[in-house]
């Protein structure tokens, strides 16, 4: 047993400081549909199964073919299959485990298959074979013999064989059959050398330890759908004054206003009747001369001629000044 885990620490550390692997494995699923002389009681029609496979990327096609390519794997590559309780797996350290791809093949059929012809005993009974084929009955499944990071798509092939199977010996094999219902890539695993389908025996793998702290968040999904619209906000801020509407109909007629400033004088009316007679005048014609007392003004429709002095006829006499004014 020491030997062993001393072999498989050399295997991975050979493995770790390959500059050119490219490792990539798929991750599969499926059903046991037939069972023939297992010695495994749990394993029946209907049992599920998980399990994986590593290849690299890097590895060569050793088949001359140009509608075959055959990639034989050495150590550090292979297939895990768990079933039930129990692990089916390759031998890590021995390697032998083939991905073979047939495009076109005679121009009639694809093919897909990997086989695991080393493993490790699965609770005491040898395993020969693990192995997995997918048969297009036409050119469509496959569109090239090279490996590839994209897993063979199961709905282009016609059919499929799933297999287990036992040494041959005195009685024929014991074989376990099913079919993959699907195969993903594990994108964790690309060109990471200590990830993958690392070796799992139960024999040499104690019982499970505790979990270990979460990882790192993973990358962002897509977005999602939109959700279901949510509850009415609260009403917004008035916003601004929107242009003038049209004008609206007439308003009732309003109240009288204050009297208004007074307007100009009217034009001159017409000559009234004629008055009563008025008193005699002074009956002086034109060019008569009238005396007054000085200082005096002119009356109205005389003109003034000139002033002297008169000495009075009472006693004692004295002399007043006269003006003159001459009817006009
Ligand atoms: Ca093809």
């Amino acid at each position: 047993m020491h030997q062993r885990l001393l072999s498989v620490a050399a295997a991975l550390l050979c493995f770790a400081v390959s500059a050119h692997a490219q490792h990539t494995t798929f991750r599969i699923s499926g059903e046991i549909l037939e069972v023939m002389d297992s010695p495994f009681a749990d394993v029946a029609p209907g049992t599920p199964f998980t399990g994986c496979y590593t290849f690299d990327l890097s590895t060569s096609d050793t088949n001359g073919l140009s509608t075959v390519g055959d990639y034989w794997h050495a150590t550090g590559y292979g297939a895990v299959i768990r079933v039930g309780s129990h692990v089916f797996r390759s031998d890590f350290i021995a390697g032998q485990f083939l991905v073979e791809i047939v495009n076109d093949h005679h121009g009639i059929f694809d093919n897909y298959l990997f086989r695991s012809y080393v493993n490790v005993p699965t609770s005491g009974h040898p395993v020969d074979h693990i192995s997995w084929q997918l048969d297009g009955l036409d050119t469509n499944a496959i569109t090239s013999t090279g490996l590839s990071t994209t897993p063979p798509d199961l709905s282009l092939f016609h059919q499929q064989g799933f297999m287990i199977s036992g040494p041959w010996g005195p009685v024929p094999p014991w074989r376990i059959g099913g079919v993959v219902r699907q195969v993903s890539l594990d994108p964790q695993v690309i060109g990471d050398p200590t990830a993958g389908c690392v070796p799992s025996d139960p024999a040499l793998v104690g019982p499970p330890g505790p979990a270990g702290p979460a990882g790192p968040a993973g990358p962002t999904g897509a977005t999602g759908p939109a959700g279901p619209m949510g509850p009415q906000g609260a009403e917004g801020p008035i916003g601004p004054q929107g242009p003038a509407g049209p004008e609206g109909p007439a308003g009732a007629t309003g109240a009288t206003g204050p009297a208004g400033p007074q307007g100009p004088q009217g034009a001159t009316g017409a000559v009234g009747s004629q008055g009563p007679q008025g008193l005699q005048g002074e009956g002086l014609f034109s060019g008569s001369l009238l005396f007054l007392r000085a200082p005096s003004s002119a009356p109205e429709g005389y003109t003034y001629i000139g002033r002297f002095d008169l000495t009075t006829s009472q006693s004692p006499k004295t002399t007043i000044q006269v003006d003159i004014y001459r009817r006009n």
